[in-house]
């Protein structure tokens, strides 16, 4: 296998997905900074839209974290199961993940970060932790009371472990309401992939 490079930023939800694929898949993955001062024109070079993740191998560059996940799954097989009804579930939790979870946790991330508790906007978070809430029954219902979102690990484990873990970074935790999901994500906490990817910067973690 090819040397695999990630452009990359600890926090970015996006990012922590493709790290968690990569640790999965067993992929070794040399982590670069996008914003180290040595490493940003090679860094804009390879994002034409200006974002990370971007993965490059010595095949191709690739910005869009959905397209290294699928081009991570042409590789190895290991991202969507078998059955064409599963790999759908599959795509369509990712796309849940990116947008409506990413959009409830986005107003409460952006208030707290960085910035004196003093000054948050405690509507604007309230505002995300409803939306957050509200989110989760069609998770929970997608689980199922299972293992895994589409009967084994895949996209959904990626995305919404990465969510979740920020989720819970910043002080929003999956209510009681839901105790599948909680153990879902507390299974995926336990996995090897989880402690080496995730972003040292989260407050919940910070030394
Ligand atoms: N649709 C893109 C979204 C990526 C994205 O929004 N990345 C943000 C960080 S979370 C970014 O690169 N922002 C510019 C920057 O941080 O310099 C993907 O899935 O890769």
């Amino acid at each position: 296998m090819t040397v695999i490079r990630l452009y990359d930023k600890p926090e970015c939800p996006f990012c922590w997905k493709v790290r968690l694929a990569c640790s999965e898949l067993g992929l070794a993955v040399e982590i670069i900074d996008h914003q180290a001062p040595a490493r940003q024109a090679e860094w804009r070079g390879v994002s034409p839209n200006g974002t990370v993740p971007v993965l490059r191998d010595d095949r191709v560059a690739i910005s869009e974290s959905n397209v290294i996940l699928e081009y991570l799954q042409d590789l190895t097989g290991g991202l969507l199961p078998g059955a064409p009804a599963e790999r759908a579930r599959a795509r369509l939790l990712n796309h849940y993940s990116d947008t409506r979870i990413g959009q409830a946790l986005r107003q409460v991330i952006f208030e707290k970060r960085g910035k004196d508790p003093a000054h948050w906007d405690q509507g604007r978070i309230a505002a995300g932790v409803a939306a957050f809430h509200q989110a989760l029954p069609f998770l929970a219902d997608q689980l199922d009371g299972g293992d895994y979102f589409a009967g084994r690990y895949s996209l959904p484990e990626c995305a919404l472990t990465a969510r979740f873990g920020l989720a819970e970074g910043y002080g929003v935790a999956i209510p009681e309401a839901f105790p599948t999901l909680q153990a879902w994500f507390q299974r995926m906490k336990e996995r090897p992939s989880y402690r080496p990817t995730r972003p040292l910067t989260l407050p919940a973690v910070r030394p």
